[in-house]
C-alpha cells in the first residue's frame, strides 16, 4: 500500500549502513575530495565509480540545499556531486556526475596514485569503439529517459498522473533492457551486469541509483512493483549486490525519509523537482 500522508520528514545529512562505513574509511585528506550528499543518486554514480576504479579519495558530506561557499566554489549551481582536486594550487574543481565519471575513468587508465593494482574500467577497451558506443547508448537511455521518468512519477500527485508516470517509468526500464539485449545479441557479453559474468559497466552505474530507489522509494510511496521476469530480477540482484555498489548504499529508511519531499511534491524541494514541475530540462 502506498503512503498517502506527508509526515514532514527531511533529507538526511549523514550516510547509514554500508555507505557510512565507506564514508568513515574515506575521511582522511586525499588528492581528490568528493563533495557528496548521502541521499543523492547523482553522487552515488560518482561514488560507485571511485570505489570500482580503486581511486584514492576523501568523502565529504555537504548539504547542497544550504549552498555552502566551499561547494559553490566547485559547482556553480551548488549541486552535488562535485570534486575538489587538491593537488593543484589553487585546487581544481569538477561538477556534473557524468563529466566526473568520464574524468575518473580516464584518470584510472593512466594514474599512478591508484590504490588498486588491477586496472578496472567501466568500458570495453579503446580498441573496440563499437562496444564502447553500445555502452554509451545504454547510458544515454538511462540519463535521458529513466532519470526524468523517475522524478515525474514520484512527484505526480493525482492518481491519473501517477498511473501515467508508472507506465512511462516501466517503458524507460524496458528501453534500457532492450539495449542490454541488443548488445548481448551482437555478442557483447563481457561488459555490463546484464550478463552473468559481465563486469560492471558505465551504463550500469548511470542507471543504478534510480533503479535502486525504485525498489525502495517508489515502492513505498507509489506501491511500485519492478518489472517481473527472471532475467531482470537477476540483473537487479547482481547490481545491488556488486561490492562497489553495495559500499555506497545506505539503509532503506534514509531514502524513504529523504524522498518524502519529492513524493508529496513539496514546493522548492530541489532544482531537479522544480525542473520536473515546470517541464524544463534537468539541471
Ligand atoms: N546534473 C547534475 C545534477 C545533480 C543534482 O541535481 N544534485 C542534487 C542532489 S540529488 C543537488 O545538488 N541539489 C541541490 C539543489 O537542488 O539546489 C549531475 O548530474 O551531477
Amino acid at each position: 500500500m502506498a503512503t498517502t500522508q506527508d509526515s514532514g520528514r527531511s533529507y538526511h545529512l549523514q550516510c547509514t549502513g554500508p555507505a557510512l562505513e565507506t564514508a568513515e574509511a574515506h575521511s582522511a585528506q586525499e588528492h581528490i575530495t568528493l563533495f557528496g550528499s548521502c541521499f543523492c543518486p547523482f553522487v552515488q554514480r560518482v561514488w560507485i565509480t571511485l570505489e570500482y576504479l580503486g581511486i584514492d579519495y576523501a568523502y565529504y558530506e555537504v548539504d547542497p540545499y544550504k549552498k555552502p561557499a566551499e561547494l559553490l566554489e566547485l559547482s556553480p549551481k551548488g549541486l552535488v556531486p562535485a570534486l575538489r582536486l587538491n593537488n593543484h594550487h589553487p585546487p581544481n574543481a569538477l561538477n556534473e556526475s557524468t563529466i566526473i565519471m568520464d574524468y575518473l575513468e580516464e584518470l584510472a587508465n593512466g594514474d599512478t596514485r591508484r590504490s588498486s593494482h588491477t586496472v578496472e574500467s567501466l568500458f570495453p577497451p579503446p580498441s573496440d569503439p563499437y562496444a564502447r558506443a553500445l555502452i554509451r547508448l545504454q547510458a544515454d537511455c538511462a540519463s535521458r529517459s529513466l532519470v526524468p521518468a523517475f522524478y515525474r512519477y514520484l512527484q505526480a500527485q493525482d492518481e491519473a498522473k501517477q498511473v501515467e508516470g508508472a507506465t512511462a517509468f516501466v517503458e524507460a526500464i524496458k528501453a534500457l533492457v532492450a539495449l542490454f539485449e541488443r548488445a548481448e545479441r551482437e555478442g557483447y557479453t563481457s561488459y555490463g551486469l546484464w550478463n552473468e559474468g559481465g563486469s560492471l559497466s558505465y551504463a550500469d552505474v548511470m542507471a543504478m541509483p534510480w533503479l535502486f530507489r525504485a525498489t525502495n522509494v517508489l515502492k513505498h510511496y507509489r506501491g511500485f512493483v519492478m518489472p517481473e521476469g527472471e532475467r531482470f530480477q537477476a540483473y537487479m540482484q547482481r547490481l545491488v549486490a556488486h561490492p562497489a555498489v553495495r559500499r555506497t548504499c545506505s539503509t532503506e529508511q534514509l531514502y524513504l525519509d529523504s524522498y518524502e519531499r519529492y513524493a508529496f511534491n513539496r514546493p522548492n524541494t530541489s532544482q531537479v523537482a522544480n525542473a520536473i514541475n515546470s517541464g524544463a530540462p534537468l539541471p
